[in-house]
């Protein structure tokens, strides 16, 4: 990847100086799915999937974007930053209008973009862009800005230029994401924890049904709204309730059930889904594997039919697993409506299990499933290469 976008930076930008290249991973998440945003927990980790951006700085003030991707550039002055219709400057410009709102003094800089986090894959591809744009930007224009100032400049950025109200655990895990760990991260306080993945003989296989989750923003929306609703509701009676986290079933029972069926189902998920975490980091900390992956079973059941943010394809692969000795949890992963399952299975069964479903997946939805093992890496850094690879490339 490396050399490719060394190769794509000369091509475009001939005359450019040398750039500083930086990697941001894509992410898995464990448990704690929809948690986020309700103040509780996450237990994600940062993949060896990641997005690339190469950057150097302008004589001038124009911000000169190219992704790989597309192979689309987009121009815009310093002055003018706005959202674009293209869509996918929106993840760059989104980063670059933030430090702008906090007055940082961004100048022109030529980037270029990209990566092999699948898009649309419910990987994070959009917090891997914007932690790289941040992270290159603070490098570049040295703005001293710490990892975790990062990750909230680039989750605002999400709010702000993409429209999607996401909580802070995409950014979060590919900013800090460390090697062969899971991060126990509480969302509320922002204090977090590197627990080492240790499964045993056992690996993390996601499924990519293929669906892009492209409708997925308003509906991601609406499920934070209905989650707020309920939090009024409570607050009503306790007003030390602040959001999900603080609220029991006991409390959904007698306070959000006769106002509002639909409501109380979506709070019901987050209540338990807050709960089931916290019991599958203890089953992780005791090496209790198939513990945790029971409770990944569940959260997809929560998922699927309370919080209603699966769809056919993702429910057609978890129960295709379900009954499989090899296969000890699988659910579906990040905000919903398509992108993958992450799916703990014994190693040698990789490849049988994968012969088995890809027809079958081919033949119910007729579309392709892909696969990948994630292993877990780093989060964002630089990229070091020789100066005689950029002059080859
Ligand atoms: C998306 C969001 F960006 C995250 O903040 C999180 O809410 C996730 O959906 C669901 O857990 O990835």
């Amino acid at each position: 990847m490396k050399n490719q976008v060394l190769e794509q930076f000369n091509k475009i930008y001939p005359d450019a100086s040398s750039p500083i290249i930086i990697r941001s991973p894509g992410r898995i998440n464990i448990i704690g799915e929809h948690a986020d945003y309700n103040e509780g927990f996450v237990l994600p980790a940062a993949i060896d999937k990641a997005i690339y951006v190469a950057i150097s700085k302008r004589d001038d003030d124009e911000i000169h974007v190219y992704a790989g991707d597309y192979n689309e550039s987009h121009v815009v002055h310093t002055d003018a930053v706005a959202i674009s219709e293209k869509h996918w400057p929106n993840y760059i410009l989104g980063v670059v209008d933030q430090l702008q709102k906090r007055s940082y003094k961004i100048a022109g800089f030529n980037l270029v973009i990209d990566g092999d986090v699948p898009l649309g894959a419910g990987l994070s591809s959009s917090a891997a862009v914007e932690c790289a744009t941040a992270f290159a930007l603070n490098e570049l224009f040295g703005l001293g800005l710490t990892r975790l100032e990062m990750v909230q400049i680039a989750q605002k950025a999400e709010h702000t230029f993409a429209g999607v109200m996401c909580g802070i655990m995409d950014q979060f895990a590919s900013m800090f994401g460390k090697k062969d760990h899971v991060i126990q991260l509480d969302c509320r306080s922002i204090e977090y924890e590197y627990v080492p993945l240790e499964l045993k003989g056992y690996k993390i296989l996601l499924l990519n049904t293929n669906v892009k989750h492209s409708l997925s923003s308003s509906a991601y929306n609406e499920r934070r709204e209905q989650c707020e609703q309920g939090v009024a509701w409570v607050r009503e009676y306790n007003k030390d309730v602040l959001s999900l986290r603080d609220v029991t079933m006991q409390m959904l029972d007698d306070h959000v059930l006769p106002k509002d069926e639909l409501i109380y189902k979506r709070c019901k998920y987050v209540v338990e889904e807050i709960q089931r975490l916290l019991q599958g980091c203890k089953d992780l900390q005791h090496g209790d594997v198939n513990a945790l992956g029971k409770k990944m079973f569940r959260t997809h059941e929560g998922l699927s039919k309370e919080y209603e943010v699966s769809c056919e394809e993702l429910d057609f692969l978890v129960d295709a697993v379900k009954d499989d000795v090899d296969v000890i949890g699988a659910r579906m992963m990040g905000g919903g409506f398509g992108g993958c399952t992450i799916n703990i299975i014994k190693e040698e069964a990789i490849e049988g299990i994968a012969s088995r479903l890809k027809p079958l997946y081919k033949q119910a939805f007729d579309k392709d499933l892909d696969y990948y093992i994630a292993s877990i890496e780093d989060g964002t850094s630089f990229v070091t290469y020789e100066l005689s690879e950029l002059k080859s490339a």
